[in-house]
């Protein structure tokens, strides 16, 4: 259907947007797919159920058990979205030989040995998380024990991962981005709020004294207003975690599923990247609460989506998914949630931001309302077939034959 193309191409000339140029773009940005959704955030290294506060719901068949149908069908689900991905890891998913085991603080470079061959494979960089939840020494607090020795358990784990971290850079040979994030909370009001974040200090400041390489590994820090059985107090609070990294020199981390229900992350983008260099972000979507359902494209990831192209500091923004739906086929989860969030930026790429801005400053504030309204119907789905089929994955909803075929092939056998 060229000549659709052809026409939106004119359409968007018209307002000054190059759409050849966006496609470009478009297929350079990295959006980092967390390796969780394929099996219920489980992992390899507990027999334990998922703890720290978050849930994932739902049986749907299928579910990844192993190393090997974790990483087949998440070549499926990356297969199914055009331009740059990486993988993003959590420490639970080691990979142990037979008859081997490490504990968390414990962790080797080598536990991941076979997930850099699988990136190196296919040529994509790797994410890392340690994991500070789904293990006996997390049943009350990691990072903020009172407790000296969990305390300490969980320093020596966040060193572990920044060894673990410079080995992912090394060996793929892109820049790994490290994200912190803590469970430690309080179900009730808490006695004493100033304790906890004073030891989570401390115990970020050990972390950080064990020093890295700065050029290979990028610390994120990752707030949380609460969580299940934590909902009347979090050490890593908002407040605490920005002026944490700001006054450290790390990366602030935001998770849109992390804020009061009216605040939105759109409209912090703006100011941090105003007082960070970087910024990351973890592109969820929270329903009534910190839910983690899979990406829509709707109004706020667009908005999202939005701020990111129109600061021009693209670059700067690390974008990663963080989702985890067990109701529903997890490839297909996987697939719709890196599409929505691709058609948010390529929507974003398609807007005149500076031509608005400029109406803006003129006090034109009609205006504006006018076109930003009337450019949501501009011709976009033309630019996304283009853009799929340039980069040889499926047009609109045909990816989900794939799925599907993949689902009674594979997915239906594993019983
Ligand atoms: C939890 C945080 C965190 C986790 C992952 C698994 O609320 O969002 O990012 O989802 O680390
Ligand atoms: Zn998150």
């Amino acid at each position: 259907m060229k000549n659709m193309y052809e026409y939106a191409k004119q359409k968007y000339a018209g307002i000054g947007i190059d759409t050849e140029e966006v496609l470009e773009k478009l297929k350079d940005i990295t959006v980092s797919v967390h390796c969780w959704q394929g099996d219920d955030v489980g992992g390899f290294d507990q027999k334990m159920g998922l703890s720290g506060g978050i849930q994932v719901t739902g049986n749907y068949p299928g579910k990844a058990r192993t190393p090997q149908e974790l990483m087949d069908d998440f070549d499926k689900a990356l297969s199914l979205d055009g331009g740059r991905h990486k993988l993003n890891l959590h420490a639970c998913y080691a990979i142990f030989k037979e008859g081997e085991w490490a504990d968390r603080d414990a962790l080797e470079p080598r536990h991941f040995e076979p997930w850099v061959r699988y990136a190196k494979e296919r040529n994509i960089g790797i994410d890392f998380n340690p994991t500070f939840f789904s293990h006996p020494k997390a049943a009350h607090f990691t990072l903020t024990s009172p407790d000296e020795e969990i305390r300490k358990f969980w320093v020596r784990h966040g060193i572990a991962c920044l060894r673990i971290s410079e080995y992912l850079a090394e060996q793929t040979g892109y820049p790994c981005v490290m994200n912190i994030w803590i469970p430690d909370g309080m179900k009730d009001t808490p006695a004493d709020r100033t304790g906890p974040r004073a030891r989570y200090m401390k115990s970020l400041d050990e972390i950080l004294a064990a020093g890295y390489d700065k050029s290979k590994v990028l610390i994120t820090l990752e707030s949380k207003v609460f969580g299940i059985g934590l909902e009347s107090y979090t050490a890593g609070s908002a407040e605490f975690t920005l002026g944490y990294v700001l006054s450290r020199g790390i990366v602030p981390l935001m998770d849109n599923g992390h804020y009061h229900p009216t605040e939105t992350v759109s409209d912090k983008i703006s100011s941090i990247l105003l007082l960070s260099d970087k910024l990351a972000l973890h592109i969820t979507r929270p329903v009534r609460w910190d839910s983690d359902h899979v990406v829509r494209y709707d109004d706020e990831t667009k908005e999202i989506a939005k701020e990111i192209v129109a600061s021009g500091r693209m670059d700067d923004v690390l974008i990663a998914l963080d989702y985890f739906d067990g109701s529903i086929n997890r490839v297909a989860a996987w697939v719709l949630g890196m599409r929505n969030v691709r058609k948010a930026l390529l929507s974003a790429l398609l807007t005149p931001h500076k031509e608005l801005a400029k109406l803006q400053n003129e006090g034109k504030f009609t205006d504006v309302l006018v076109l930003q309204e009337e450019y949501k119907t501009y011709p976009m789905e033309a630019v996304w077939d283009e853009y799929c089929r340039r980069c040889g994955v499926p047009c609109a909803e045909e990816w989900y034959a794939q799925v599907k075929e993949y689902e009674q092939k594979v997915l239906s056998k594993r019983q």
